[in-house]
């Protein structure tokens, strides 16, 4: 099933100067990316995006995580995107991950919530996500010329 995946370089991210290696890796894994942005959401914006975490002990904590400077925000398609989008980036806690994502190979424990990346969970939240952070005309269609290779036929 082609997908569509929400991925976020949250702010250490961005800061830490890791946008084009971690781009790379979706991009070579075959992923196309179908819009992408920098955005500096307000903690209104961020209670949306992280609206099921709302009782949490830690919500506080990663609205000023999350709010803390610029976000690159992409919207990535593939074949069960959601699915090998979540693999490329890594258990939630970095000391978890394993080498080879990207929580696994740029931090080793969860500090305020860093854990560089945010990725749609499933097909429900994909959804919702994707409208949050993109307009419509923002999410854009085109051919890769790999596509015969790394997605097939539709
Ligand atoms: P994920 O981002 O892997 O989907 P999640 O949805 O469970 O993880 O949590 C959202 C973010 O909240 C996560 O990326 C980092 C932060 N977080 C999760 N558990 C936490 C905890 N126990 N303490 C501090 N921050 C936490
Ligand atoms: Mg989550």
């Amino acid at each position: 099933m082609i997908q569509k995946s929400l991925v976020l370089i949250k702010p250490d991210g961005v800061e830490r100067g890791l946008i084009g290696e971690i781009i790379k890796r979706f991009e070579q894994r075959g992923l196309k990316i179908v819009g992408m942005k920098m955005v500096w959401v307000d903690k209104d914006f961020a209670k949306e995006h992280y609206s099921e975490h709302v009782n949490k002990p830690f919500f506080n904590e990663l609205l000023t995580m999350i709010t803390e400077g610029p976000i690159v925000a992409i919207a990535l398609e593939g074949r069960n995107a959601i699915k090998v989008v979540r693999k490329i980036v890594g258990s939630t806690r970095p000391d978890e991950a394993l080498p080879g994502t990207i929580r696994g190979d740029f931090a080793h424990s969860l500090i305020e919530g860093r854990n560089l990346v945010h990725a749609s969970a499933n097909e429900s939240d994909a959804e919702k996500e994707l409208r949050l952070w993109f307009k419509e005309d923002e999410l854009k269609e085109y051919e890769r010329s790999d596509e015969k290779h790394v997605i097939g036929k539709r």
